[in-house]
């Protein structure tokens, strides 16, 4: 589509937009799109709240960030080209790398000049007459475009609690998804941590190097598994770049697209001996494969479950020296792969070291913040610095903080006030060409291989508007409720559906999350990956298109 054919409008023949698609976001998979639209000679336009590209990897800039995914799985697969020129520094790289990374593929691609940074989007409008969306960022200003594609990231609406005297603190105070770029130095200072999730277990290893005293603050205890992270000398990247083509056919495979996949067998397919020795194998290899290339029921079998958490919990014991601790360090409340397994390097060693104090905020509840540091039910602790290390609204979260208004005036956070509803996480009923790329119900798991698929579909939508002439796609209602089906479906039997997490729509924080919901997609990727090329293949039957 040129930006020629957007000129009229095909119902009115009189409004004419700026732009062919408006992209919300400048993580990967706003970039990753927006070099394809660009393949389709769109006329494009990205705005991006932040001052610079990469999204997570741009906001999240704590001590230690990093991926849990192999670097060399996760980064883009599209440019053979890059593949070859990139070198990872780590099995699992940090994030100033991934975000120079980032930057590179903007720069390779020459993206920034259709960037707008800075631009926060407030509301987004479909003006139905003219079958377009006006979109208004936080400055007042409005921008049209024929297609509306949100690439706002799953987990980029940062949380804080709302403790009292929060804003009397005297001290410095960061959320770990909102951090400064200036390095913030620890040394030597007396640092809270707030939350233990995978963001707080990344920080705390860091934080407890530098400072002279660092205090935990751990609601729910999570299991924490060894990343086994190490260099790449060059010797080894150039074996790794030789492989790329198995790397991303491997990822293609597997249930979430990490390297690494449930085993076939059952936990009690196997003597103990055996089991024992497969698990201590898992333990002591790099990355995710304890949880998810573990056993394939240690997720829905209740005694399974037992088994993996008794193991990993004997662990946390062997390597924290003090019982009462480990203890507390050791999750009661849920099994070991029921919420999401923070990746760690000498974590629970921390534990260990005279300058690291653990508070269970259970048994001694916050209270309140004081100008000088944090009240629990039992003690005053002074503090230079807060780490809120507290999360996000995952999944809609992103969206909610966005007014969009679809057909016939309804507001998106009313259509989904009983849950989200989605077609294969990106469309939705009564929201013409608005396409989602990270939205509900999308494959998650290792999530660049996720972005690509989602933005290649995307892309293929559009080409085939394009090439047929047509201006206009929806979801159909009959085909969201079916895909919603599926997507209970997979997710009865799952210990994980159990539990509260942001992975099962759980955050205290927010006002309206606090009971469970089937948030998310739990079935595999290749599953999700069938429907969705399921609707392509049929010419998009499921979809209005005009
Ligand atoms: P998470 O995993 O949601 O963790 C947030 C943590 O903050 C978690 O331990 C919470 O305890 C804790 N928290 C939140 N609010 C409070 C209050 N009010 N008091 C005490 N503790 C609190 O977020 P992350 O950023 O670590 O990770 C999110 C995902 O991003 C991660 O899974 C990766 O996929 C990337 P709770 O468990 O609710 O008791």
């Amino acid at each position: 589509m040129t930006p020629a054919t957007l000129q009229t409008s095909p119902v009115t023949g009189a409004a004419s937009a700026t732009w062919d698609a408006i992209i919300i976001g400048a993580g990967m998979s706003g970039l990753y799109q927006q070099i394809r639209l660009r393949e389709l000679g769109m006329k494009v336009r990205v705005f991006e709240a932040g001052t610079g590209v990469g999204g997570t990897w741009y906001w999240n800039r704590y001590p230690g960030c990093r991926f849990d995914s192999e670097s060399y799985s996760y980064g883009f697969s599209f440019d053979k080209e890059l593949l070859q020129e990139w070198s990872w520094s780590e099995h699992f790289a940090p994030q100033p790398e991934t975000e120079r990374y980032l930057n590179l593929v903007a720069d390779k691609y020459d993206l920034r000049r259709d960037i707008q940074f800075s631009a926060r989007v407030k509301a987004a409008r479909w003006d139905e007459v003219d079958r377009l969306w006006t979109v208004t960022l936080d400055s007042g200003s409005r921008h049209r475009s024929r297609f509306l594609i949100t690439a706002i990231g799953a987990l980029s609406a940062p949380t804080m609690p709302d403790f009292p005297g929060m804003d009397a603190f005297e001290g410095e105070a960061y959320h770990t998804g909102l951090w400064p770029k200036t390095p913030v130095d620890f040394t030597g200072k007396r640092v809270a941590v707030i939350g233990t999730g995978a963001s707080g277990v990344q920080t705390i290893q860091e934080v407890a190097k530098a400072a002279a005293q660092l205090t935990v603050f751990q609601r729910t205890p999570n299991w924490c598994a060894p990343l086994h992270n190490g260099r790449i000398p060059p010797e080894e990247m150039a074996a790794i770049r030789a492989r790329y083509d198995e790397i991303f056919r491997r990822c293609d495979e597997t249930f979430s697209c990490f390297l690494h996949t449930p085993d076939p067998r059952n936990t009690f397919d196997v003597s103990a001996e055996e089991r024992e020795a497969f698990l201590e194998k898992l333990y002591s290899e790099r990355g995710f494969g304890i949880w998810v290339g573990n056993f394939k029921d240690i997720l829905t079998n209740r005694a399974a479950n037992e088994e993996i958490s008794r193991f990993v919990a004997d662990k946390i014991r062997q390597r924290v020296k003090d019982p009462k601790v480990a203890e507390l360090l050791i999750p009661k409340n849920h099994g070991f792969g029921t919420r999401r397994v923070p990746l760690e390097t000498r974590y629970y060693e921390c534990y260990n070291q005279p300058n690291v104090a653990l508070v269970d905020t259970r048994a001694t509840p916050i209270e309140r913040i004081t100008p000088t540091g944090i009240r629990t039910s039992d003690a005053e602790y002074g503090f230079d610095i807060i780490v809120y290390a507290t999360g996000f609204d995952a999944l809609r979260g992103a969206f909610d903080r966005i007014d969009f208004t679809g057909r016939d005036g309804v507001a998106l956070k009313e259509k989904w006030q009983g849950g989200a509803t989605s077609l294969v996480g990106m469309l939705q009923d009564g929201f013409p060409n608005m396409f989602m790329l990270l939205g509900p119900h999308t494959a998650l798991g290792n999530i660049p291989r996720s972005i690509e698929f989602n933005v290649d579909w995307v892309t293929r939508l559009l080409r085939h508007l394009q090439e047929n002439s047509l201006t206009y796609a929806e979801a159909r209602p009959d085909a969201v409720a079916r895909w919603m089906d599926h997507v209970m479906e997979v997710a009865q039997g799952l210990l994980s559906m159990e539990v509260d997490s942001w992975m099962t729509g759980v955050n205290r924080n927010v006002a309206g999350r606090q009971t469970r919901v089937v948030a998310r997609y739990t079935g595999s990727a290749p599953t999700y990956r069938a429907w969705a090329n399921g609707i392509a293949d049929r010419g998009y039957a499921e979809l209005v298109l005009a």
